[in-house]
């Protein structure tokens, strides 16, 4: 795929408007990059970062798009930010790049706050500067509410984060209020709920276990004895929901004034007529929103309905450290320590009723769906 330099894009003369989508080889950058090609006019310019080798695999199918355009862009790297937003002026600036491995920030502490927090902050001012209307998106979590005082969580859920990773997202969050409502801009930012799929990264557990219940059961199809599958704290709860959803929740959140009842009979173009401060106006409006399925599932649930969606049932047997998951007296999964984390997040359980009610959004697949959709794709 042709991956242009931000200086090519100068004087590129794109049709209509621009959405800068960042992370776009990953799992939501690439599922935003399908929603927006596929529900709007807007030329989509994905941002992705140089490797020595290629990580294109998510976004492939659009190599040929005539509105999608690929080009080198680091987070870590203010005068990027900067000159990306001078050179092509977006209209949406949608920050899905992320060190996005909970797991992974007590080892990159300091990088996963580069990446997600004073990033964020470089993105801001960047807009600021040089394109004030531009709409901008960054990618908050539930993991900002951590240890969490209420459940379900819900938009007044103080923050509580439990590791690098959530207290960076949470930073984020405070610096995007604080230059929504000292500049006027439309910057606003969700708490998504766990959201999975065919695309999601190997590391994380629900993919882990997905592709390993495909192993496992092939292994034993072919007579062999398997090779359990390690995992860690198989007890806390997720509230998992499947991305290319949440994509729709997304836009909705970054148009607030065409979805939102209320603030849509003031719209009629003003944008057009009164510019700047149309804008202004509509940042003291904003709400940042939760998006979640509304059910909460254990690991342990989401091993055995992958297991069942190959025909395979078992039951866990033991107690902490030595609890296994076993099937016709086979150990299929077991516990290493090595993946517990220093500090977890034991359950989360998201309200999601604010946007459905202002926004008209919903889920559309199911817990049981989201699993048989995971598998079935590592089967291929
Ligand atoms: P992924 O890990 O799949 O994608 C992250 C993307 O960010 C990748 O494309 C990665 O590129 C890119 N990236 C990382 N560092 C940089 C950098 N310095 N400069 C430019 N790009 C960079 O994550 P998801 O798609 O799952 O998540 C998207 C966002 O949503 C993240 O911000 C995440 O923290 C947040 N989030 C995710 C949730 C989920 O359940 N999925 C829930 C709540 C929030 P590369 O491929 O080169 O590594
Ligand atoms: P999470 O996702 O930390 O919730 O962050 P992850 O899938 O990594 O962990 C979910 C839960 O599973 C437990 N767990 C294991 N996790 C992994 N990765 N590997 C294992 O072997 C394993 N065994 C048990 C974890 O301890 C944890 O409790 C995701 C990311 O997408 C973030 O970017 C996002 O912000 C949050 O979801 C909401």
């Amino acid at each position: 795929m042709k991956v242009h330099n931000i200086q090519d894009l100068q004087g590129k003369g794109f049709q209509g408007k621009i959405a800068f989508v960042t992370g776009v080889t990953g799992q939501d950058g690439s599922h935003m990059a399908d929603y927006l090609l596929a529900n709007t006019d807007l030329t989509v310019v994905g941002g992705a970062r140089r490797l020595s080798v290629e990580n294109h695999d998510n976004i492939k199918h659009l190599m040929n798009h005539p509105r999608f355009v690929l080009v080198n862009f680091d987070l870590t790297d203010s005068h990027s930010i900067y000159k990306l937003v001078e050179v092509l002026q977006p209209d949406y600036f949608i920050n899905f790049a992320a060190q996005s491995f909970v797991k992974s920030s007590w080892d990159f502490a300091r990088q996963t706050w580069e990446t997600n927090s004073t990033a964020v902050l470089d993105c801001l001012e960047a807009i600021v500067r040089f394109k004030p209307t531009c709409r901008f998106y960054n990618a908050g979590s539930s993991e900002e509410f951590g240890d969490v005082v209420k459940t379900p969580q819900d938009e007044t859920h103080p923050a509580r984060p439990r590791s690098p990773y959530g207290a960076s997202k949470s930073a984020a969050r405070t610096i995007v209020k604080v230059y929504r409502e000292s500049y006027g801009l439309y910057a606003v930012q969700g708490w998504l709920f766990n959201h999975e799929g065919e695309r999601r990264g190997e590391e994380f557990v629900t993919r882990k276990i997905t592709l390993n219940v495909n192993r496992i059961v092939k292994e034993l199809a072919s007579g062999k004895t398997p090779t359990p599958l390690d995992l860690g704290n198989v007890n806390a709860k997720r509230d998992w929901s499947y991305s290319p959803d949440f994509m729709d929740g997304v836009w909705r959140m970054l148009n607030q004034d065409i979805y939102n009842v209320d603030l849509a009979v003031v719209r009629t173009d003003m944008m057009e007529i009164y510019g700047d401060k149309y804008t202004q106006w509509l940042s003291r409006k904003l709400s940042d929103y939760v998006l979640a399925s509304g059910e909460t599932h254990t690991i342990k649930e989401f091993v055995e309905k992958s297991f069942r969606c190959l025909g395979l049932t078992g039951s866990w047997v033991g107690e902490g450290l030595n609890e296994l998951f076993v099937s016709n007296g086979m150990t299929l999964v077991y516990i290493d320590q090595k993946h517990y984390r220093p500090a977890e997040v034991e359950i989360l359980l998201g309200d999601s009723s604010k946007v459905r009610k202002e926004l008209g959004w919903k889920p559309n697949t199911s817990f049981d769906e989201l699993v048989e959709i995971m598998v079935k794709n590592d089967k291929k």
